[in-house]
């Protein structure tokens, strides 16, 4: 198997009988096709699916009844249909009852440019964009959108942002237009609506305007023209996707404007046909002192001034999807303004296509961190679904991990990462080890390890090991790069692949640099966003913001986020900083040699192509989180002085040699 299935490989199915509303819609006829194709329940069975009004039913949720589906849109047709047929493929009852999402858009983000290539895509190409012929659209194209979109209906997406955020203006041209068209086409069958990420100053660039000051009439009626082109086209696009005055890219702020009137004035473009604008809060400027104190700065107080069909989109963590970081405060800061988490699906910071890493476990500990918003109990997935504070719309976004890759993610198991995406964002208290589970079931169990004898064999040693494996995954790169805290210490040449705690070109803008967030001095290690320090905990409401304001009381998991400590600082466990540091970088790595022992034993139940695939790329991983720990241990005892602990395993390459490794010359107009 090469993977191209995902977790939707087909299976002999058994005949149903289909009764479907009496109109006719591509989406129906989609659902209809869905269950006669993939049905394991009673042969011969009828399965009513059914449009009513329901005030119990939510946006796109769904009634299962043994009599079929019951939804208010189709889309929720289509969802209950894939919901009966996941549960027929893993042998769950099919538990009657109502399944509403928690976010009304559930959407990923694509970073591929109209040249074709994919920003941090680690899967190959675009999907959607070609450099050559980029805009002729051929049968394969198609063929690849329809599954793509499949893929996301099967877990509940229903909107793809088409394009990076670092947006090109000619993606509004008329020509690539014609083929945002095509790709809606293909997409809507599935319930999948189409967005597309702009450039703020497009009315300059392509529109050959002299300003892009929301403010100015010309700059409206501009965007006002260019919005009415896209709804002629595809008369149900989902909006935009801004990244503004951020990282270089032009903004409002150019104009001496605010966020608010940037965002307003595209969302009034779009109002008339029920478009939505999100708005990124990544915004960060070289001068501040402190990176993660400055969304919040910039957006709380804006906060009741955006339209209602702006989103302000907020990664999970105040600075970058590091393999840890402490919910973003502004997930509890806005009142009278929508929020949505924004998550990144494919692995920059989290080894690429080539370390084996489930994330749903590092999304759920965002989505059920408490932000005290509105007294106990306002985690970020309630502060962000409408449940503390009605917000118009409600959102999550995944930045996707999707490309032409045969088996569309790089790494088989990164296939878990997108269809665990789609299923927390419709429902933000699932749990991660239930998702592996189930996705583990479709996306390796057969037809043969489903007798019961069979399929007891499977599950103890196959299924509990491997999901074990993937709950642990995450935490071991944690571990093996950045424990206790420490964040961005990633080689920071372009890549962002392996440690590169020392990396400071001169000229190079600090809060780009490693130096800038460990802050390893002989005195310690660490950040100091304390009261005295950078103060970034009072951006957090109490009794939280005193909890991580205390080293005795910040959890372990964010202590060198929000401190400054000396090397010999005692710990929790009693031992200390610089040998629990040390020891979890050992334990990293150890963690990635079970993962290989555990894979190996598996390999019994996995065929051999993708059992090589995986195999092949532990092995890889293993070495490199030995990179990682003797990078960082060596690195860091510069500073500490201290002697490595006995208990962990001597380095075994030097520090001169890792760091010559990593040394290719910087890219200084990008992000490194
Ligand atoms: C950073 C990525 C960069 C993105 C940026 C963003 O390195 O490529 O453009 O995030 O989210 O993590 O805008």
């Amino acid at each position: 198997e090469d993977g191209h299935q995902l977790w939707l490989r087909p299976h002999v199915s058994v005949p149903v009988t289909v009764v479907l509303p009496a109109r006719t819609s591509a989406l129906l006829a989609t659902a209809r096709q869905e269950l006669q194709q993939g049905w394991q329940g009673p042969a011969g069975a009828t399965i009513t699916l059914s449009l009513k009004k329901d005030k119990a039913i939510k946006y796109d949720g769904f009634r299962l009844s043994a009599q079929g589906v019951q939804a208010s849109t189709e889309r929720g047709l289509l969802y209950g249909v894939f919901e009966l047929l996941r549960r027929q493929q893993i042998g769950q009852a099919p538990e009657a009852g109502l399944s509403n999402p928690s976010y009304e858009h559930r959407l990923l983000n694509h970073w591929d440019n109209p040249d074709g290539s994919v920003e941090r895509g680690y899967a190959g190409k675009s999907i959607f964009w070609r450099k050559d012929s980029a805009l002729v659209v051929t049968r394969r194209d198609q063929t690849l959108w329809q599954q793509y979109a499949r893929a996301n209906a099967s877990v509940g997406i229903n909107g793809s942002v088409l394009n990076n955020v670092n947006a090109s203006p000619v993606i509004l041209s008329a020509g690539y237009l014609g083929r945002v068209k095509a790709i809606a086409d293909a997409l809507r069958p599935y319930g999948v609506k189409t967005y597309l990420s702009v450039k703020f100053s497009s009315p300059v660039l392509l529109g050959g305007l002299k300003t892009a000051d929301p403010l100015d009439p010309a700059v409206v009626k501009w965007w006002q023209g260019k919005v009415k082109e896209i709804y002629q086209q595809v008369p149900d696009f989902g909006g935009f996707l801004v990244k503004a005055s951020s990282e270089g890219q032009p903004g409002p702020q150019d104009y001496g404007r605010t966020h608010a009137d940037g965002a307003n004035m595209l969302a009034d473009a779009v109002r008339p046909y029920g478009g939505l604008v999100m708005w990124r809060a990544f915004v960060y400027s070289p001068s501040d002192k402190d990176r993660a104190k400055q969304a919040y700065n910039e957006f709380v107080p804006l906060d009741g001034k955006f339209r209602d069909n702006v989103i302000i989109q907020v990664k999970n963590g105040p600075v970058d999807f590091q393999p840890r970081e402490p919910f973003s405060p502004l997930f509890g800061a806005l009142k009278k303004t929508a929020v949505m988490p924004e998550f990144q699906i494919t692995q920059e910071y989290l080894g690429h296509a080539i370390d084996l890493a489930y994330l749903a476990p590092m999304w759920e500990e965002c989505l059920q961190s408490d932000t005290y918003q509105a007294g106990p109990g306002s985690t970020v997935a309630r502060c962000t679904n409408g449940s503390v504070y009605r917000q118009a719309h409600s959102a999550m976004a995944g930045v996707s991990n999707v490309g032409l890759d045969r088996n569309w993610t790089g790494h088989d198991f990164a296939q878990a990462n997108w269809y665990a995406f789609g299923r927390l964002a419709w429902n933000s208290s699932a749990k991660s080890a239930q998702i592996a589970e189930e996705w583990l079931k479709l996306t390796f169990q057969n037809a043969a390890d489903a007798t019961p004898a069979a399929e007891a064999e499977w599950n103890a040693k196959f299924l509990t090991p491997v999901a074990q494996l993937m709950l642990a995954s995450r935490e071991a790169i944690v571990d093996y790069s950045m424990p206790l805290g420490l964040h961005h210490i990633m080689s920071a040449t372009y890549h962002h692949y392996g440690p590169g705690p020392w990396w400071a070109p001169s000229g190079m803008r600090a809060d780009w640099t490693p130096p800038y967030y460990h802050q390893a001095a002989a005195n310690g290690v660490g950040f100091d966003r304390t009261r005295t320090g950078s103060d970034a905990v009072s951006q957090y409401h109490e009794p939280l913001a005193s909890q991580l304001n205390d080293p005795a009381t910040c959890p372990d998991e964010y202590l060198l986020w929000f401190h400054h400590l000396p090397w010999t600082f005692r710990m929790k466990s009693g031992r200390t900083l610089w040998d629990e540091l040390a020891l979890h970088y050992d334990h990293g790595v150890q963690q990635v040699r079970q993962f290989q022992r555990t894979w190996d034993r598996a390999q019994p139940y996995v065929d051999a192509e993708r059992f090589a695939a995986v195999q092949n790329k532990l092995r890889t991983q293993s070495g490199n989180a030995v990179m990682w720990k003797d990078a960082c241990l060596l690195y860091f005892q510069q500073f500490s002085r201290l002697p490595i602990p006995a208990a962990v395993e001597p380095p075994m390459h030097t520090l001169e040699a890792l760091i010559k490794y990593d040394t290719p010359a910087p890219r200084p107009a990008r992000q490194p």
